[in-house]
């Protein structure tokens, strides 16, 4: 579920607008409203935040070797009728090698092809890496009539094959363009390793599944990073806020500079509200022990289990780890 806040004169057009695209409309356009028309074109800027804090997600929140991070951001400005990635179809080559390695060496090959192919793609950008699970990162690119659509990619650093983004987000509507985009960001699973932990080793889905959207409940698995069976909905890991940038004027005046890259953002955007209740987590019993005692006389048995994981955030404390049970002795002759 994507929650969007959309600033604009025409407010319930543009949701509506935005709405059906995010329903996954086809590539066509439906109605006249979606048929871009503004013959110019606009320059935006965009940032980047990540919302990856130990108190949002706490189930095996990376600390170390990597701690939690995102990768660069690879975005591309293209025509209606071009996916970088696409939920439901399966992940190109280029993305699998992006999702998992970080790797953008082919998808950057693909989008270029593509570009060259149908001229469906206008250009390509990036922005830096984050160093931290909550931090910032900015960059500018250019839309077009032609070209108004935006995708981009980020991968979830460290995991199997996870990422966020955004799939042909349409700037233009209508004769104009949008003055303001803000979109939540939810994982997604590449469908190409099927790790189910942060940092799983390398595990190779064969045959490769589509691109899925994680939540907190699927896969339907206990051992999954993001499985909260509390939630019903896993806060927003990310958010990307689309600013059309005042440059209609070639000798316009500087750009206020874009914030430096990973700063912290803590209260400034409700973060630390956040507070994602963790479960204790158990394992399974063992076997019961020998029964222990007096022959003639009742003995007892003895049984444990151990903390998968330890509760946080109020969430339920762990249930008793050790049990024992009324016998006859085993050893009576
Ligand atoms: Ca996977």
């Amino acid at each position: 579920m994507v929650r969007i806040a959309c600033t604009h004169a025409s407010g319930l057009l543009s949701w509506l607008a935005t709405l059906s695209l995010l329903r996954g409309v086809p590539a066509m356009p439906v109605g006249v409203d979606e048929v871009c028309t503004t013959g110019a074109s606009a320059k935006y800027g965009l940032t980047f935040t990540g919302m990856w804090s130990q108190t949002a997600f706490p189930k095996q929140y990376p600390l170390y070797r990597p701690p939690a991070q995102w990768s660069p951001l690879i975005g591309v400005t293209h025509s209606s009728d071009y996916h970088i990635w696409q939920k439901n179809e399966y992940a190109s080559n280029g993305v699998r090698e992006f999702s998992e390695k970080g790797e953008a060496w082919t998808l950057m090959k693909e989008v270029e092809a593509a570009g060259e192919r149908i001229q469906s793609v206008y250009g390509v950008f990036s922005a830096p890496a984050v160093a931290l699970g909550t931090g910032q990162t900015s960059s500018e690119f250019e839309v077009f009539t032609r070209h108004s659509f935006l995708s981009f990619i980020v991968r979830i650093v460290p995991s199997p094959d996870w990422f966020v983004g955004v799939d042909s987000l349409n700037l233009c509507e209508g004769d104009q363009w949008k003055e303001n985009v803000s979109l939540d960001l939810y994982p997604y699973d590449a469908g190409t390793d099927s790790g189910f932990t942060f940092s799983s080793p390398n595990f190779e889905t064969i045959p490769q599944e589509k691109v899925t959207q994680i939540t907190s409940s699927f896969p339907s698995h206990p051992a999954n990073s993001f499985y909260y069976p509390r939630l019903k909905h896993l806060p927003p890991i990310a958010r990307v806020t689309l600013t059309k940038v005042k440059s209609n004027h070639i000798f316009s005046l500087p750009i206020e500079p874009t914030q430096s890259n990973q700063i912290p953002i803590g209260n400034e955007i409700g973060d630390s509200l956040i507070n994602t209740p963790l479960d204790c987590e158990v394992s399974a019993w063992s076997p019961w022990g020998l029964c222990r005692g007096k022959c003639g006389e009742p003995g007892v048995r003895h049984r444990t289990r151990y903390i998968h994981l330890h509760p946080a955030n109020n969430g339920a404390a762990c249930p008793p780890l050790e049990e024992d049970k009324i016998c006859d002795p085993d050893n009576c002759v």
